[in-house]
């Protein structure tokens, strides 16, 4: 009997974007040129809309003229918007204080607006790999105090908006020596700085179009309906390797869905798009020309706009270079999710799959 959890296939089909799902006309929303500070690439930005104003955390990747790697600096900026689309960018990019000092690269960073703070979940690069975080942000300026940070290994925390049975939540993806395929865990704590009760949250598995892995994109939305986590999940196929800017022989797609967690237990998954919401298809998406990579579509923020609340805007970078934006009705969004139930109910299946009851 073949793993069901391991060696998962490459999905050969042409993948599509949801046909409800509204691309904003005026793409991309946040580029290099519209910040104060030298930068390649302005992408994969964590956006929410605070005291009355959208405000959005691009990633700000620094290269020499011939994009060699590795970058010349990586780090966050800041920036505020009343429309959600033109952003006013602060002149610094964020200083993220940890005991006296700075987090160096600070990247793919969310935000959550949680008891009337701004929170920062965020990897920044060290020594010791890559490390995730939660900062909180001084309310002036570009400064954040750490609260917490996860120990190496692990990028993508996303921190729920509230509390839920009286324990704040997070999302944390980490990485693992077997290899991939790597899945979205989540934690527990009481005070957001003691983090327990790990579990697996949505796995690989779980999400028909990914063989690699997959990681929460936005904090959780809450709905009547439940929590909607838009995520992204990545699929490889030796057979569309291309080369680019990043990388000989790219043949990873990152594309973008949803799942529905239970209102009163969202460790509970109730529902998932089988196909993606969103897939790299318009032009300032794919082809080389201009991106770091093909096909990669990373949302970093979801939130029902203020304006419309029957209405998700959802962010997220293009080909690791640009921030766009879409949009889709939740009716369609429900519309097109699929009951589902997590694979594995608790991730304590063995290696050997012999051994599994299948439940
Ligand atoms: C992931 C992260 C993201 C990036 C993606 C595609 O591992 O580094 O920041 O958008 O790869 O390159």
């Amino acid at each position: 009997m073949r793993n069901p959890f391991f060696d998962l296939p490459a999905d050969k089909s042409e993948l599509h974007s949801n046909p409800c799902l509204h691309r904003y006309e005026g793409n991309p929303v946040l580029t290099k040129h519209d910040v104060p500070y030298p930068a390649s690439y302005v992408f994969n930005a964590g956006v929410n809309f605070y005291h009355g104003r959208f405000v959005i955390a691009p990633r700000v990747d620094l290269f020499n003229e011939n994009l060699d790697r590795p970058a010349l600096k990586m780090g966050t900026g800041m920036g505020w918007s009343d429309d959600g689309i033109h952003w006013e960018m602060e002149p610094e990019l964020m200083r993220v204080h940890y005991k006296g000092k700075l987090l160096p690269w600070v990247v793919d960073s969310r935000l959550t607006v949680l008891e009337d703070g701004l929170y920062l979940s965020f990897c920044f690069e060290n020594q010791h790999s890559e490390r995730p975080g939660i900062a909180k942000w001084r309310g002036t300026g570009v400064d954040f105090d750490v609260v917490c940070l996860g120990i190496p290994q692990q990028r993508n925390m996303v921190l729920f908006p509230e509390k839920v049975n009286g324990m704040y939540m997070r999302l944390e993806r980490p990485s693992n020596q077997y290899g991939d395929p790597f899945h979205i865990w989540y934690a527990v704590s009481p005070d957001l700085e003691f983090w327990g009760r790990q579990e697996l949250f949505l796995g690989c598995e779980d999400v028909p179009w990914a063989n690699k892995k997959i990681g929460a994109g936005a904090p959780p939305v809450k709905t009547d309906r439940g929590w909607l986590l838009i995520f992204h999940a990545v699929d490889a196929d030796p057979a569309r390797a291309v080369d680019v800017p990043a990388r000989k022989g790219w043949d990873r797609r990152y594309a973008c869905g949803a799942a529905l967690f239970d209102k009163d237990d969202p460790t509970k998954l109730i529902a998932i798009t089988k196909k993606p919401l969103i897939v790299a298809e318009a032009p300032y998406e794919t082809g080389c020309k201009g991106l770091f990579v093909e096909n990669t579509i990373f949302p970093e923020g979801a939130l029902l706009d203020p304006r419309d609340p029957e209405s998700l805007m959802i962010y997220y970078g293009a080909g690791d270079a640009n921030t766009c934006l879409a949009t889709i009705k939740l009716q369609d969004l429900f519309n097109s999710l699929t009951p589902a139930k997590r694979m594995a109910q608790y991730a304590i299946v063995p290696f050997r799959v012999e051994e599994w009851d299948g439940e």
